[in-house]
């Protein structure tokens, strides 16, 4: 049995989240959020370049009960690499409230996809965010995500703001549904309208399969807590231009977090900041994520 230390400038997760006073609509999904090992049933990636905390399946259950949630989106984070066994673990113990993302390489068998696909996957995650993980060549990317593409999964894509000009041309040909993480990870100093924004902005407008996360204003604010303020213009601007598009996650238990670590219960105010009515909120919330993770069940696929 392997046992893993936690990176010493991490922090932890927050242990007794507050209760929050923004009350998400009934059937609300947290559509972006992690489980890491525990470790010893889980073993960390050989390759992963960072060592997280613990955090269970169990925990990520309470924590969706605590703060109101139906569902959970569970994505494999890099950390444990394309070993996606504790994601598996956690959607197949979740009776059917969390579906995932998976991360695969391009020699993965049809036997697994089916077996992926059957214990609640319907995206994989391509991660180009360099101080996480070795990034996979573009002939890879394209041939997972022609095998991926006629199981009606989506693609979600992590990458810094820098970068998005190098890969424009990649994403925008790629054949599904393709979900970014966390806005692009905006400059948030930098111009709303005018600057680098625009180029993500052009993305989400010229390609309807593009979809987004709003989530993450803990990691892309420089203000921080407890209003992230600067990130609100972001988001809402991107709320407001293509309301059934976007999504909302926690990003539970916030890896790499080294100058705070978000009160979940408080990163819930957030949502009423950037979609101002019920209708956006109920989109963001419900009608969205059930479109994407669970069609089958959902009112407006
Ligand atoms: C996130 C953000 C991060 C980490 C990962 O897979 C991961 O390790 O996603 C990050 O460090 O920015 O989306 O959870």
């Amino acid at each position: 049995m392997t046992s893993f230390t936690m990176d010493a400038k991490w922090l932890p997760f927050h242990p007794s989240p507050a209760k929050p006073s923004y009350i998400v609509p009934h059937g609300s999904v947290d559509a972006h959020c992690h489980v890491f090992g525990p470790g010893t049933q889980f073993p960390f990636a050989p390759e992963r370049k960072y060592t997280p905390c613990d955090a269970s399946k169990n925990q990520l259950f309470a924590l969706r009960d605590h703060l109101g949630f139906s569902r959970n989106v569970v994505v494999q984070a890099s950390c444990h690499g394309a070993d996606n066994s504790a994601l598996v673990d956690a959607l197949q113990s979740s009776e059917g409230l969390a579906r995932g993302v998976a991360t695969i390489k391009n020699d993965v068998s049809d036997g697994e996809l089916t077996a992926l696909h059957e214990a609640g996957v319907r995206g994989v995650r391509f991660n180009f965010v360099k101080r996480l993980v070795d990034s996979l060549p573009f002939a890879d990317l394209q041939s997972i995500a022609d095998r991926i593409a006629p199981m009606g999964w989506h693609i979600v894509i992590y990458f810094e703001a820098d970068d998005l000009a190098e890969y424009y041309d990649f994403f925008t040909a790629l054949p599904t549904t393709v979900v970014v993480d966390h806005m692009g990870r905006p400059d948030v100093n930098a111009p709303l309208e005018g600057g680098r924004f625009d180029l993500f902005m052009k993305l989400m407008a010229e390609n309807n399969n593009f979809w987004t996360k709003v989530s993450c204003p803990d990691r892309i604010s420089k203000l921080g807590p407890p209003d992230y303020a600067d990130v609100i213009p972001f988001a809402r601007r991107v709320v407001e231009a293509f309301p059934d598009r976007v999504l909302w996650g926690t990003d539970w238990p916030h890896p790499n977090m080294k100058s705070h670590m978000p009160d979940d219960g408080n990163l819930l105010e957030f949502i009423p900041n950037i979609a101002g009515t019920e209708e956006l909120q109920r989109k963001l919330l419900v009608d969205n994520p059930m479109r994407l993770y669970w069609p089958e069940e959902s009112v407006d696929s």
